[in-house]
């Protein structure tokens, strides 16, 4: 196989916006993206129509850069890169001139076949985190990894590649960041030093050009936020979705739905979606209802609604080859499927039987996708799951010659999944009218996070499963998607009661809280074992329903900022070794200040890591100071979760779903600490669109320790809260004689709450 090194710079050139670099291998071109974004693409056969799934902005349009006979350097006024022409090679450091990563001088980007590659240096202190849905730890250093979308049904806690492809990583060393987005759907590889000999990292792809974003940011956090302003974020998320989800493979019939929905209206049990999986259409073909067993749908989503719940349905790619069969007959004649060169459909069996799949990297292909969902929203349905979409089919091979456009399989592959749920957002957003849609998928790409949310596919009901996924959950948010789920209990096996109970309680704190089982399994649903852990199950979903306004304002901080509800301890305290010992990678950061620490279900003490500061015991109130590790107690009915000092975390009462408005009192727990913090709420309809057009209602609830002050803003936005009431709840504060003030007027002596109306001008409260 031929290999070629990129070799000497033979010109230099400035067209508009770009920086045209060719050497005798190929041609270079760098983009400025932003003061701390800069692009790169080395080509062998550049495509000017350069378009990208992920990326939704375009470069600026000047930049500056000084040319010398060695090198080429150009300067941002966060970023420097310094370009060698003798071999090219690109180095990048920060604007004072600290290196953050450097091309390996002997092989920088390079070629073997069609083949690109690009080796970096290794720095001695180097770390890694990212790549999104892998298994392995959270600091990737000694890792590797292929992103080749798979359907990995039955994976053990090692499999990879798995279901997503997220080439994006942050690296971290000598106290600075930068990252690393390698922005090519061909099959790809990363290697942080896995086999090497600690000399370099190294990542490239079968095919496609070198094309990468260099983010020079300082922060894990301003890095993701760069990241997430090139790629995308998430929309508001129906606020229903947020609430507890119940699923199975499958609920056989309306009346087994209404059945379990029923039952936890009966237990008292909060939820409010539950799901139909594949049995409910008729033979398998998306898009139909099956007529004995799902009779009226309209009817089953009405009596649903009337009990406070939603439906999810699910859709697979595959479309069952049967004349008659609507979007069979529809998509053969307009030549919507994938197809061989010779431009006969392709075939595969899937659980249709014989099918054709979708071309959804064509335009009009995902507007019939996307139309064809009235079968689904006329009858009331409102949130919509894709699954099988890496593309999955038996054999799990599907052959190289098969064509989606003008591209082949294997280029294209990673990004299928993604095109699939655009069909359905894009699709069902229109249907839906102003109201938001609920959008699952199961394959992805960078840049999923502007249309759906993901899980994490096939677990399996053992505690390895269980902190992997959490695992998986922090490192999806890295790359931009916030709302991820994992099966709760585990899709393959039977939890012991034990595991369920425990992944349950971490379900809380999962952004998506989704139990799901796989057919055979036993049944699942949280009165399924006994009354003792029914009522521990119970009262960890109520829990999640009190803390919905805090996970509420963290979506909005997704929406705004990109950062995402499940945060790896990486984030915050990047340069703490502790977080990146295995013994406590699983700890995360639940919003800005809840901290949990995943325990397994056979243990009942943890060893838990408390990053400096000091944190409270969320069940008990108890302090300790951090900066240390310390045995926490862990049993089933507890699990080991912790308030920053200074948080301010809005709660509400009780409800069975997030239909009910509740008793109308919005609680603003503060938990006393040292330093001043601030916490953005934001409420909204959690339904449209209409936030979009200013009908939100946003404050920022401040804590001034040093002044006794909790003061909340003004009101931004016209929407009113459903809350007509403010409760304050005051966590260990010593509250002196003269107790608390409201606008300069003392109105509850010595106490540790208060209610106020909740209007929207300042309130300032004194202790
Ligand atoms: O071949 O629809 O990951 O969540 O229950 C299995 C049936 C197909 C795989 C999904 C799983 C879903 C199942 N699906």
């Amino acid at each position: 196989m031929q290999t070629e090194i990129l070799g000497n710079t033979n010109s230099v050139n400035k067209q508009g916006n770009v920086l045209i670099i060719k050497t005798n291998e190929a041609v270079a071109r760098i983009w400025v993206y932003g003061d701390s974004i800069i692009r790169i693409n080395v080509s062998k056969s550049f495509d000017e129509n350069d378009t990208s799934f992920a990326v939704i902005r375009n470069p600026a349009d000047i930049f500056d850069y000084a040319e010398s006979d060695s090198e080429i350097v150009l300067t941002t006024s966060a970023l420097k890169l310094r370009v060698s022409k003798l071999p090219l090679r690109f180095n990048f450091y920060t604007a004072d001139g600290k290196v953050l990563s450097e091309d390996d001088r002997r092989f920088g980007i390079n070629w073997q076949g069609e083949r690109v590659i690009n080796y970096r240096k290794l720095y001695p202190d180097e770390k890694f985190i990212g790549l999104g849905e892998k298994t392995g730890n959270l600091n990737r250093r000694g890792s590797s990894y292929v992103n080749w979308n798979t359907d990995a049904a039955l994976h053990g806690v090692d499999a990879d590649p798995l279901y997503k492809t997220f080439p994006f990583f942050i690296g971290i060393h000598s106290g600075l960041t930068y990252g690393l987005f390698f922005d090519n759907t061909h099959r790809s590889y990363f290697d942080f030093g896995a086999t090497t000999d600690e000399q370099m990292s190294w990542f490239g792809a079968d095919g496609g050009d070198m094309n990468y974003y260099f983010f020079g940011a300082q922060g894990v956090a301003k890095i993701m936020e760069d990241y997430t302003w090139l790629t995308g974020r998430m929309e508001m998320p129906p606020l229903w979705s947020l609430g507890y989800q119940q699923c199975r493979w499958s609920y056989m019939s309306a009346a087994e739905v209404l059945d379990i929905a029923e039952n936890f209206r009966k237990e008292k049990i909060p939820a409010d979606v539950i799901y139909c999986d594949i049995d409910y259409m008729d033979g398998f073909k998306i898009f139909t209802w099956n007529n004995e067993t799902f009779a009226d749908p309209k009817e089953l989503t009405d009596k649903l609604k009337a009990m406070g719940f939603r439906l999810v349905t699910i859709v697979d790619p595959g479309i069952k080859i049967e004349p008659g069969y609507k979007q069979y007959d529809e998509g053969l004649a307009k030549g919507y499927f994938a197809a061989y060169p010779d431009e006969e459909e392709y075939v595969a069996n899937v659980w249709p039987g014989r099918c054709h799949f979708p071309d959804f990297f064509r335009d009009d292909v995902r507007e019939w996708w996307g139309a064809s969902f009235t079968a689904l929203t006329q009858p009331g349905v409102e949130g919509f799951w894709n699954d099988m979409n890496e593309p999955a089919a038996w054999g799990q091979n599907m052959p190289w010659l098969v064509k989606f456009g003008e591209r082949y399989m294997p280029e294209v592959r990673n990004a299928y999944g993604m095109q699939m749920a655009r069909a359905t957002y894009e699709g069902t957003r229109k249907l839906l009218g102003n109201k938001r849609p609920f959008v699952l998928t199961r394959a992805a790409y960078s840049g999923t996070q502007r249309y759906s949310a993901v899980w994490t596919g096939d677990n399996s009901a053992y505690d390895a499963h269980m902190l992997l996924g959490q695992r998986m959950v922090n490192s999806l948010g890295i790359t931009g998607m916030s709302l991820t789920g994992v099966d709760i209990g585990g899709f393959t096996g039977d939890p012991t009661p034990a595991l369920m109970v425990r992944w349950n309680s971490l379900g809380v704190y999962t952004p998506m809280f989704r139990n799901h089982a796989m057919q055979g399994t036993k049944m699942r649903e949280p009165w399924c074992w006994g009354k003792e852990n029914e009522a521990i199950i119970k009262k960890d979903i109520e829990l999640r329903y009190r803390l919905l306004p805090y996970i509420y304002s963290g979506f909005y901080q997704s929406h705004k900022t990109g950062m995402p509800l499940s945060r790896t301890l990486a984030i915050n305290y990047t340069d703490d070794e502790n977080v990146f010992d295995v013994k406590y990678q699983n700890q995360f950061l639940f919003g800005d200040a809840i901290m949990v620490a995943p325990v397994e279900s056979t243990k009942f003490t943890a060893d838990v890591y408390l990053p400096a500061g000091e944190w409270y015991r969320l069940n008990t109130d108890e302090k300790f100071t951090g900066g240390r590790s310390i045995i926490a107690d862990a049993p089933l009915t507890d699990l080991p979760v912790f308030i920053k000092a200074g948080a301010i975390i809005p709660m509400q009462n009780i409800i069975q779903s997030t239909n009910e408005k509740g008793d109308g009192i919005l609680e603003i727990n503060v938990w006393y600490g040292k330093q001043a913090t601030r916490f953005v709420y934001y409420e909204d309809d959690g339904l449209t669109y209409d936030y979009e057009r200013g009908d939100y209602y946003k404050r920022e609830i401040s804590f001034h320790p040093d002044k006794q002050v909790i003061s909340f803003s003004k009101v931004d936005g016209s929407f009113t809260s459903k809350y007509d009431k403010l409760k304050l709840v005051l966590h260990g504060f010593t509250i002196d004689a003269g107790g608390l003030k409201i606008n300069g007027t003392t109105k509850a002596p010595g106490s540790h709450t208060l209610i106020l109306a909740n209007d929207k001008l300042e309130i300032k409260i004194e202790y």
